[in-house]
């Protein structure tokens, strides 16, 4: 039996998207007229918008004790039911994973009693500090989803696989990219013949995103950079790496990313956009310049560690766009935005452009 939560609240309420400046200038034609609002007055922020219900979980909600519940891989179950797998971090500072599911993906909780998956340092050492970060993904080729998080231990954290079908018991691959690597989700399905990985290896060169590929989901190779974190003040400037996998799109994968600026007064973490070729993943097709979501309520702004906007997953309602991202607020709870699939693609097309370089928009490199 698991701890059942209803915060009585139904549905997520989208907020008004009109943008002040439209209505300014459009319902008042006494005053001094105002210039249309052009598509970055609009503001990307418009894109996402907070569940009025936030923060979805706390570590308060837990039927035992813990520090912070955060950053949850999520997905939709054949039952209509929304799990999410939670970053549970103990009081002692380890991490675990627990499993909560809603009938409607925003209230009436159940959260398993215990963890749904606990490290297991005697058989998986590299489990020693815990287990982070989930990001879930349905493969149908395996019928199983496919849970990446990163496994942290002494010799620092790496990425681990493990295949589910129901979240009670699971097959672990053990390691597949060694240390430091985190921030991994599996395309759902091959590129070829090859299972694909995202990832996010620690270098001195660099935080930047990488894909490998693999023929058996245990052995890795032609590794490739996808994403490059910028440098100077650009938003994601010191690391980037990937938020909830990857979305299929006609257009291409839509990645969210994560990208972080280092302050005076600490890390920004800070959500992005960029869209990579079907066939050709590591090929990037656009890129934001500007960030799209990021830190500004209170529960994002403070916790353990405030300043934090960290998306590890998202569902999608049956009309294929209506997007539901769950995110870690401020390493302390769990929060939800909605969006459209489509209206973060139109706003990537007009705003952003191919990876390093400026060449207008996506219509006029598209005639
Ligand atoms: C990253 C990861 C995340 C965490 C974020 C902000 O490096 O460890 O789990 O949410 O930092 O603290």
């Amino acid at each position: 039996m698991g701890s059942k939560l209803g915060k009585g609240k139904k549905g997520t309420k989208r907020t008004d998207r009109t943008p002040a400046v439209d209505l300014e200038s459009a319902g008042n034609p006494g005053t001094t007229p105002v210039a249309a609002p052009t598509p970055s007055a609009i503001g990307p922020q418009r894109l996402l918008d907070r569940f009025d219900g936030n923060p979805l979980l706390t570590g308060r909600d837990w039927p035992y004790t813990v520090n912070t519940v955060f950053n949850a891989g999520a997905v939709r179950l054949p039952s209509g039911e929304t799990l999410l797998l939670c970053r549970v971090e103990a009081r002692s500072g380890l991490s675990h994973l627990s499993a909560a599911r809603s009938p409607n993906g925003v209230s009436e909780w159940t959260i398993d009693p215990e963890p749904t998956f606990a490290p297991d340092p005697e058989h998986r050492p590299e489990e020693t500090w815990g287990v982070e970060d989930p990001r879930i993904v349905w493969v149908s080729e395996l019928d199983r989803y496919a849970v990446t998080h990163t496994s942290y231990s002494p010799g620092g954290p790496a990425v681990s696989l493990a295949l589910t079908k129901d979240f009670h018991t699971f097959e672990h691959f053990g390691v597949v990219m060694p240390p430091e690597d985190k921030d991994a989700a599996l395309l759902p399905r091959r590129i070829g013949d090859c299972w694909a990985l995202i990832h996010r290896p620690h270098t001195s060169a660099g935080d930047h995103i990488w894909i490998s590929y693999s023929t058996d989901l245990r052995h890795w190779g032609s590794h490739k950079m996808m994403l490059e974190a910028r440098r100077g003040p650009w938003w994601d400037a010191v690391k980037i790496g990937l938020g909830p996998p990857l979305i299929e799109t006609p257009d291409g994968w839509l990645m969210l990313y994560h990208g972080v600026r280092q302050t005076a007064a600490g890390c920004l973490y800070r959500m992005g956009l960029a869209l990579f070729e079907l066939g050709t993943p590591e090929r990037c097709l656009l890129r934001s310049d500007e960030w799209v979501f990021g830190p500004t309520t209170p529960y994002e702004l403070m916790g353990d560690v405030g300043g934090v906007v960290f998306p590890c997953g998202y569902t999608l309602e049956e009309d294929g766009d209506t997007l539901n991202l769950y995110y870690g607020a401020a390493d302390t709870s769990i929060c939800l935005a909605t969006g459209r699939v489509s209206d973060l693609l139109a706003w990537l097309k007009t705003h952003g452009h191919p990876d390093g370089e400026i060449h207008g928009t996506w219509s006029e490199r598209h005639q």
